[in-house]
């Protein structure tokens, strides 16, 4: 059975860029809603049900077809929202890119300027629901994006988008932001990088 983790912080945590209703309607709503749904569907498929999210994830092109999207849906909201909770954190001007994840971020854009500005176009430029992404593969960094809750772990995805380790991902559904930003996405952006729990994105692309 898959679980719904504790936020690591607490839900005013992130004021006043991301403020606490949102926080609450989107863990403990959305997020929650993807849980258990993906443990009602899973609940007569104990082999897939056993695995740990990523490796489920890894594993969609075994699921039968009867379900297969339904647990594309909701495994990755899943997991997808696992890793958002723990890629931010309160505000703190100390926690920036260093070492060798800065360097990998000055030698791939430029400067950590143009890497956000990047990011952001994308996040704005993603139509509809979706998710931006700061992947890694054989620690190359490159920026994508995924429709619903598609994640770039999963095995589905189109060749050449497989594996990939996500180091930093945004939420860009409306139900991220519309509580306090209504359909200001370009605000909710400008106010999330705030939050961004660099010292965490350093220690994936380490890993
Ligand atoms: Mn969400």
């Amino acid at each position: 059975m898959f679980t719904l983790p504790d936020l690591p912080y607490a839900y005013e945590a992130l004021e006043p860029y991301i403020d606490r209703e949102t926080m609450h309607f989107h863990h403990d709503k959305h997020h929650a809603t993807y849980v258990n749904n993906l443990n009602d569907l899973l609940k007569d498929q104990q082999q897939f049900a056993q695995m740990e999210i990523g490796q489920l994830v890894r594993s969609f092109n075994k699921v039968p077809q009867t379900t297969r999207q339904k647990v594309i849906n909701n495994a990755g909201g899943v997991i997808n929202h696992n890793h958002f909770w723990q890629l931010m954190s309160p505000k703190d001007e100390k926690n920036q890119p260093q070492g060798k994840f800065q360097e990998a971020i000055n030698s791939a854009f430029g400067s950590l300027e143009k890497f956000q500005e990047n990011f952001t176009a994308k996040a704005l430029g993603r139509f509809g629901s979706g998710w931006v992404w700061l992947i890694a593969k054989d620690n190359k960094l490159e920026i994508v994006d995924t429709a619903n809750q598609d994640t770039p772990e999963s095995a589905v995805l189109p060749a050449g988008r497989q594996g990939h380790r996500p180091l930093l991902t945004l939420d860009v559904w409306e139900h991220a932001y519309y509580l306090k930003y209504q359909n200001r996405r370009a605000d909710y952006i400008k106010a999330w990088w705030n939050v961004v729990n660099w010292k965490e994105v350093g220690k994936r692309f380490i890993m």
